[in-house]
C-alpha cells in the first residue's frame, strides 16, 4: 500500500494509526516534497491527503480509506470499536465536530502562514470561535477518556487526540491549559499507535 501523507498531518494519522493497529504496512509518499506532492496530484483530483493506493484501487479522504481498511480487514480484533445503533449517529455527530474543529483550525493556519492578519479577519475569528464551540461540546460529551462506557478506541476517541495533539502541536489552541483535554491527550498518548505516529519535536 501507498499512502500520499505528510507526518504532521491530522487526517493522515488516523489511518497511520489504524495500520499501525492492524499491520498492514505502507510506503509514505511525503506530500510535503515536490515529488511526493505531484505524485499525490497525478492520483487525485482533490489535492488533499491522506490518500492510499491499494489493490489496484485509489482511495482518497480519512473516512473512505478507514472504511475501506475495515471492511478489508473485518473481523482483525484491533479494528476500531464499532458503535451500534443510536450510539452510531453520536459517534457520528462526534467526528463531524471534530473534523469541522480542525478544519476551521486549518483555515487559520494556512491564512496566517501565508501573512494574514488573522485577528483582523472577522471570518477568520468566527473560525476561532468555533474551535472553542467545539471542544466545549466535544468535553461536555466524555465519559472519562473515551465517549461510551467501553474502553476501546473508536474513531470518535481517534479523531480527536489527533486533532487536539494538531492543535497543540501547531499552536492553535491552548490545549494544555485545559486539564480535561490535557488529561485526555497524556491518557491516549501512552498507547503504542499514537507512540508510533508522534508528531515532530
Ligand atoms: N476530509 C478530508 C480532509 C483532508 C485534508 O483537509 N487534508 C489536508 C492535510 S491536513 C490537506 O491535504 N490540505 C491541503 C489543502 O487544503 O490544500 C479527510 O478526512 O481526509
Amino acid at each position: 500500500m501507498k499512502l500520499y501523507g505528510s507526518i504532521t498531518s491530522p487526517f493522515v494519522r488516523r489511518v497511520r494509526f489504524l495500520c499501525n493497529e492492524i499491520g498492514q504496512p505502507f510506503e509514505l509518499i511525503d506530500s510535503l516534497t515536490d515529488h511526493g506532492q505531484s505524485a499525490m496530484r497525478e492520483k487525485n483530483p482533490i489535492w488533499k491527503v491522506p490518500c492510499i493506493e491499494i489493490d489496484g484501487l485509489v482511495i482518497w479522504d480519512s473516512h473512505t480509506i478507514i472504511d475501506y481498511l475495515t471492511e478489508k480487514f473485518a473481523g482483525n480484533p484491533k479494528l476500531l470499536r464499532k458503535p451500534e445503533g443510536v450510539e452510531r449517529w453520536r459517534e457520528r455527530n462526534l467526528v463531524t465536530a471534530a473534523d469541522g474543529c480542525v478544519e476551521s483550525a486549518i483555515n487559520v493556519f494556512y491564512l496566517r502562514k501565508d501573512g494574514v492578519k488573522t485577528e483582523e479577519v472577522a471570518y477568520l475569528q468566527k473560525q476561532r470561535a468555533r474551535v472553542e464551540s467545539i471542544l466545549n461540546w466535544i468535553k461536555s460529551q466524555m465519559l472519562g477518556h473515551y465517549f461510551t462506557n467501553e474502553a476501546k478506541i473508536g474513531l470518535s476517541e481517534l479523531t480527536l487526540y489527533c486533532i487536539l495533539d494538531w492543535l497543540r502541536f501547531r499552536e492553535m489552541y491552548p490545549v494544555l491549559q485545559d486539564p480535561v483535554l490535557k488529561a485526555y491527550l497524556e491518557f491516549h498518548g501512552q498507547h503504542p499507535s499514537f507512540q508510533a505516529t508522534k508528531l515532530p519535536g
